[in-house]
């Protein structure tokens, strides 16, 4: 059984200054802290468009530099304006919802930022203030992550002074993403905390629809659709059509997926929240009560990663929904690749492995074989605060709240690296083109490593598919009659019957017998493009056609 939540008046904590005149009309209540300076259309970048500069000599030199301190083309944000407009993204139906302005609860803005750019995190700061009705937004709350950075020292305090409503604390050691946010968590006023990146933008009404939503479900929390700002070009990319939601592979890496089905027959309308498995976790409102009754964060976690599954699985699993809201849209800055180390993630990630997900720990385990060796400190609180909050577990998250996900089967000898007893210390290693996606390439033989991740496959004796089901969703091997060569694409549904040329045999003397060819995979060294490879060869007894699973390998 769940321990109840009693939410109380949600807006009763907070009375807001708003007139209680009811002919005011709707238009004034949603009037923002700041108005937007007159539109200069002509202006870089402005309504979202892209920036190209054509740049040459000194000044493009200066580009490159800002692109490699930030991962962000700074060069080109620092000639946007901090309050640019942005074309409409949402669904038209959108517009025409109407709130109550009175009764909505109200929020902090909860920021937290490391090193970041100036006119990113200004921008930031700006366009909230710029979107958000005064009546509902207490304050922003800016935490500076023990950036060392001058332009966040006082040049950022004195300008900040001159904004109403936005406030600034230092942390006063490196914290990290968690506890950084909650630390402007600990001294924001308002009923709703919402988090933001450092760098988004924020649509005319994006905030409402949240408030709106957690005001009705005080358990839901509450994500806006994220949309995605170049990082080159800072042009504004977004959609009015179906956001897509949140998942996850076994790697325990954030995914994202179109509305299933059986999400979209729930839903009563366009404007309806969609339930998403997990969130990506920079972007949400949350009700400050119903976010201390579930135990905020685990402050275990370091600078970044791995807090977004956790605290979406321990939404569903203690009783919340976890929702986004398709008329609430934010960009948000993806940066070309991490600005900082991330080297935390993997300890993060295994603390909410070791708290959230029961047995199924054990498919991330396989497929990270490391991860079992990382020191993750102490969960003993957070196991208690499971028990304590009676949650649900993991195999219930995954059949209710995801049941699209493929759950390996993961049989003992069945998976793990595939080796050869010819090419000895080679195995199945593939490279998909891109996070995500994974289909197309040829699967090539590398020295074994023992890492998992590329080298990890599955057999499956009841579907004969030889699976590439680390990433979501799962891969599986094709043998090619022509080529000979294996590739990777995606693997048929289970209620799907397996196509003939995905059919392999794992046999009992270890050779891997296709199907369709009636042929064997046999470890080559000379291949077309010089890369050792699995190929398809009439079958023989010879030592480069057996093969066998090892678990393990390289790893104590
Ligand atoms: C995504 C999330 C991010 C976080 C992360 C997993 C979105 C859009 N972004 O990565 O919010 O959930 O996944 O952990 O969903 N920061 C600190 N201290 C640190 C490191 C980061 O304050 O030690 C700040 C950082 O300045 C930023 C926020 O935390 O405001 C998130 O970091 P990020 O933008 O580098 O993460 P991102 O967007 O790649
Ligand atoms: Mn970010």
């Amino acid at each position: 059984m769940f321990q109840k939540y009693n939410p109380g008046d949600l807006s009763e904590t907070t009375r807001r200054d708003v007139p209680t005149d009811s002919a005011v009309d709707h238009d004034l209540l949603k009037k923002p802290v700041y108005d937007r300076p007159p539109l200069d259309l002509n202006a870089l970048g402005e309504m979202g468009r892209a920036v190209k500069l054509d740049l040459v000599g000194e000044e493009k030199q200066k580009e490159e530099e800002s692109i490699k301190k930030h991962q962000i083309n700074t060069y080109v944000s620092d000639r946007i304006s901090l309050h640019r407009r942005l074309q409409e993204r949402w669904n038209p139906l959108c517009r025409d919802l109407r709130y109550d302005y009175r009764s909505l609860p109200t929020t902090s803005v909860v920021i937290t930022f490391y090193n970041e750019a100036w006119s990113t995190l200004l921008r930031t700061v700006h366009s909230v203030l710029e979107t958000s009705p005064d009546v509902l937004l207490r304050e922003v709350v800016l935490v500076d992550d023990y950036s060392d950075r001058e332009h966040l020292k006082e040049p950022l305090a004195n300008y900040i002074s001159n904004l109403k409503k936005v406030r600034l604390i230092r942390a006063t050691k490196r914290e990290g993403l968690v506890r950084a946010r909650l630390l402007g968590a600990s001294i924001a006023t308002g009923d709703v905390l919402t988090f933001l990146d450092c760098h988004c933008e924020c649509h005319d009404g994006w905030l409402e629809p949240l408030l709106h939503r957690i005001k009705k479900e005080p358990t839901a929390v509450v994500c806006p659709v994220i949309d995605v700002v170049d990082w080159n070009t800072f042009q504004y990319l977004g959609n009015a059509g179906e956001p897509q939601i949140g998942g996850f592979d076994w790697r325990l890496v954030f995914t994202w997926h179109s509305v299933p089905e059986s999400e979209q027959g729930r839903r009563r309308s366009a404007v309806d929240v969609i339930r998403s498995p997990t969130m990506a976790g920079g972007l949400f409102a949350i009700s400050k009560t119903y976010f201390q009754y579930l135990g905020t964060y685990d402050t275990g976690m370091e600078v970044w990663g791995g807090e977004n599954l956790e605290v979406s699985f321990r939404i569903w699993q203690c009783g919340g929904s976890l929702e986004i809201h398709p008329c609430s849209h934010v960009g948000h800055v993806f940066p070309k690749k991490a600005p900082y180390s991330r080297s935390k993630a993997l300890a993060n990630s295994v603390r909410a492995a070791e708290v959230w997900m029961d047995e199924y720990k054990e498919l991330y385990y396989h497929r990270n074989p490391h991860a079992r060796l990382e020191a993750f400190g102490d969960v003993t609180d957070r196991r208690k605060l499971r028990a304590h909050l009676g949650c649900k577990d993991f195999k219930w998250f995954l059949e209710n709240i995801y049941p699209d996900i493929h759950v390996p089967e993961d049989r003992p000898g069945m998976f793990g690296m595939l080796g050869n007893r010819g090419m000895t210390n080679y195995c199945f290693d593939y490279n998909p083109p891109g996070d995500h996606n994974m289909e197309g390439h040829r699967i090539i033989l590398y020295p074994c490593h023992g890492m998992g991740q590329n080298q990890f496959f599955e057999y499956s004796s009841d579907r004969s598919e030889l699976r590439y089901n680390t990433r979501e969703p799962p891969g599986c091997a094709v043998g090619d009659a022509v080529s000979t060569y294996l590739t990777v694409h995606l693997c048929k549904k289970p209620q799907q019957p397996v196509p003939e040329d995905q059919k392999f045999i794992l046999r009992e003397d270890g050779s891997l017998y296709h199907v369709m060819t009636q042929k064997c995979v046999q470890a080559v060294d000379q291949t077309d493009n010089g890369t050792p490879a699995p190929v398809l060869r009439p079958c023989s007894d010879h030592a480069h056609q057996k093969w066998f699973f090892e678990e393990k390998g390289g790893v104590a």
